[in-house]
């Protein structure tokens, strides 16, 4: 039988015991399936006053701030619940291609359960942070020349012809373990927000999201948000509603160009009464500044569905009075710390005198 290991409630929990131990009973998984744990999940939902005032103001506005996972992003979620299954089954080894997230996170819970992992990332195009994330646990990291979509394409033909586990969002156990950060703001605010904001790449977590609203409403009346998914306007097949063969973002983490589950997250769209459109790189770097300015420092993919909020506020095309807002931002600035060096510059130089140093800051 099945062990159910939670059912969840519209409490607030106090000790995190991980995704799997606190929302297992929801997750539809395997009876095979041996926890591997990070205690990932449980992240803060955080209020942004000051930002939703800049953005308009007459709405709550709160950002989940999923780069307080265990490898720093939202895909620990999944991961638990993927690994988890492929240990369950005998799995020695797992293989995903990666923007650099899925990398880490995949890293980090095959060495946790004692497995191989193998990450395809595309050549170049991956935040330092999340490359040395993979190596650092102990991946083997195979280079393409090419794209993500070139390097989803090859896991998935050999993970066809080789007993070796797909993690990519692919995977069902991934959406359902994504799940369970729906489950936990609805916990938190008491119901689901009025519209959820995020930004989208492979488009699973848009889907696992929308999965996760619908079940808790089905269960507890806990009422469905509408979704504003956002693209890197270079990387926006959802928006323009065909493949972007030669994807180019700043976002690198959503530097897509055909994804896996592209069908579901523009229905989750539609259903949820909401959209997914563009952002520009200048607007992404702008909001990522501007989160950062509350103390929340996200990777510039993370900004994106902010980005496009007010993208759309700015144009009156979006009326958020009284309503709740909850941004997800998906993955913690340290990701990618180049980026910050590159739009700001590198701090000062000053000769060690307390001369050299009234000329320079301000004293109040
Ligand atoms: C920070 O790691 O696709 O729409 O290979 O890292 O579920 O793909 C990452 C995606 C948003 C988009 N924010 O989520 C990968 C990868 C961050 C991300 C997304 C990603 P999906």
């Amino acid at each position: 039988m099945k062990e159910k290991r939670g059912d969840g409630c519209l409490t607030m929990n106090t000790t995190n015991t991980g995704v799997l131990s606190h929302y297992g009973g929801l997750l539809d998984l395997p009876n095979h399936t041996q926890p591997v744990t990070l205690l990932e999940g449980d992240t803060p939902l955080i209020p942004v006053p000051r930002l939703a005032e800049a953005l308009g103001g007459g709405f709550e506005l709160y950002v989940k701030y999923e780069g307080l996972n265990p490898t720093g992003s939202f895909k620990d979620r999944g991961m638990t619940a993927a690994i988890s299954e492929a240990l369950g089954r005998g799995a020695k080894a797992v293989i995903c291609a990666s923007t650099g997230n899925t990398a880490a996170s995949a890293a980090a819970y095959a060495a946790r359960a004692g497995m191989r992992a193998v990450v395809l990332i595309p050549e170049g195009k991956v935040a330092a942070g999340k490359l040395a994330g993979a190596v650092a646990y102990g991946a083997q990291v195979v280079q393409v020349k090419g794209s993500f979509d070139d390097a989803l394409s090859l896991v998935v033909a050999i993970s066809e012809k080789h007993p070796i586990a797909l993690v990519n969002s692919l995977n069902p156990y991934r959406l359902e373990g994504q799940k369970s950060a729906a489950f936990e703001i609805c916990d938190t605010l008491g119901r689901a927000p009025d519209l959820l904001c995020l930004p989208v790449g492979n488009a699973g977590n848009i889907t696992s999201y929308w999965m996760g609203f619908k079940q808790y409403h089905r269960l507890k009346g806990s009422g469905l948000p509408r979704f504003l998914g956002v693209q890197a306007a270079g990387a926006a097949p959802l928006v323009l509603g065909h493949p972007v063969e030669k994807p180019e973002t700043v976002a690198t983490a959503i530097r897509i160009g055909r994804p896996a589950r592209g069908e579901q997250a523009l229905q989750a769209a539609e259903e949820s009464g909401g959209r997914i459109i563009a952002a520009s790189d200048d607007e992404i770097l702008s909001m990522q500044r501007k989160l950062a300015g509350e103390g929340i420092w996200v990777e510039p993919a993370s900004a994106a569905g902010l980005a496009g909020l007010a993208n759309l506020m700015r144009r009156g095309e979006m009326d958020l009075a009284g309503q709740r807002v909850v941004a997800v931002c998906t993955g913690h600035g340290l990701k990618d710390p180049d980026i910050i060096a590159q739009q700001m510059g590198a701090p000062m130089i000053l000769p060690p005198t307390i001369e050299a140093l009234e000329a320079v800051i301000q004293t109040p």
